[in-house]
């Protein structure tokens, strides 16, 4: 009896190829989750790091109107039953958040698991299982005693920034489940203001009367003003306005002043050419407002035109707890082309 279990224990080395964990019995040790990573569409796997300075996945909202975020998630998985194993399932959930979601992951065929780990190795993407370094999961993929495996996620871009948490779990045909493997990735803060209108027509008024050009809460409707944000953390408006070329007069005080509001709110804000406004009122992910903007004028004639530039300030996230959040970076430049617009604003006098 001795002398069989001394057989067995030498015998294995014989038979092993690659890293110790491939080895198992007749299948009845359950699967191995090697690594775990997550990407997103973007073509450079993550859009919030697209050169790859932080360890795991940063993601960015779309920033494009309806559309959603698409996050894939892949598993490096190895069982001793091989094509044996059954399922590979992922759960994602937001830390102090109520998005909770389980997936079921796909296995891709060997070229395309390959090139996806190469990638994201190289991407510093990859969050391996203890004890596994990248060359030994590379080992095992190439010679097919492990398996990549993939499923994906959308969800709104309004979907509250912070930090998500990964967990896969395998299991074999004999139901038995592997340990799950953790990771997380950040759904990094952006604000995306986007404005359907790209000129303000104050049409024609008499001095000294104050000119109304009132929004409306539909996006697409120019002639109305409306501001909406498909980012994932609130915003406000900053606005600046130049003269229109109606100058000051002899005490120096502007022949022109101008008078903004958002949303439904009777707030307004009265102010000069060259005031930097940065209007009370908050837009929040997912909203979209009506922009009111008005003109006086106290000295002029005929027609003008002149630019206002409008940018914004993005607030910290509404999901509470979210400022705790270690490695929450918030891009320094997030290549927003929204950040800053400059539009036309036109007045005939009467
Ligand atoms: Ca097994
Ligand atoms: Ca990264
Ligand atoms: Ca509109």
């Amino acid at each position: 009896m001795v002398s069989v279990m001394l057989i067995v224990i030498m015998i294995t080395p014989v038979f092993a190829e690659g890293p110790v964990v491939l080895q198992g019995d007749d299948g009845g040790s359950p699967p191995v989750i090697l690594g775990i990573w997550e990407q997103d569409l973007s073509g450079v796997l993550e859009d919030g790091d697209s050169i790859h300075s932080y360890r795991g996945a940063q993601f960015l909202p779309p920033c494009n109107g309806e559309e959603r975020k698409t996050v894939q998630f892949y598993a490096m998985v190895t069982d001793r039953n091989g094509p044996g194993l059954k399922a590979v399932n992922g759960e994602i959930q937001q830390i102090n958040g109520s998005y909770h979601e389980t997936i079921p992951l796909m296995r891709v065929s060997e070229t395309d698991g390959i090139g996806a780990a190469e990638m994201s190795g190289a991407a510093n993407l990859i969050h391996y299982s203890i004890g596994f370094s990248g060359k030994d999961v590379m080992t095992a993929l190439r010679n097919g005693t492990a398996s990549v495996w993939k499923g994906e996620l959308t969800f709104p871009s309004t979907l509250n920034a912070g930090i998500f948490t990964v967990s896969v779990t395998g299991t074999d045909t004999l139901d038995q489940y592997s340990v799950s493997l953790k990771n997380s990735f950040a759904y990094h803060p952006v604000a995306c203001i986007e404005y359907d209108f790209t000129s303000v027509n104050y049409g024609s008024a008499g001095l000294g009367t104050d000119k109304w050009v009132l929004g409306d809460d539909v996006f697409g409707t120019g002639d109305k003003p409306t501001v909406r944000n498909t980012g994932n953390v609130p915003a406000r408006i900053r606005l600046t306005q130049d003269d229109m070329d109606f100058g000051q007069d002899m005490q120096g005080a502007w022949n022109v002043k101008y008078n903004a509001r958002m949303g439904t709110s009777d707030n307004t804000s009265l102010y000069s050419p060259g005031d930097n406004v940065l209007i009370s009122e908050v837009v929040s992910q997912g909203s979209i407002e009506p922009m009111d903007f008005s003109i006086q004028v106290f000295r002029g004639t005929g027609s003008h035109a002149g630019s206002m530039i409008l940018g914004y300030d993005s607030l910290p996230s509404e999901q509470p707890g979210n400022d705790e959040l270690p490695g929450l970076l918030v891009p320094e430049f997030p290549g927003i082309k929204e950040f800053m617009e400059s539009i036309m604003q036109i007045i005939d006098l009467d």
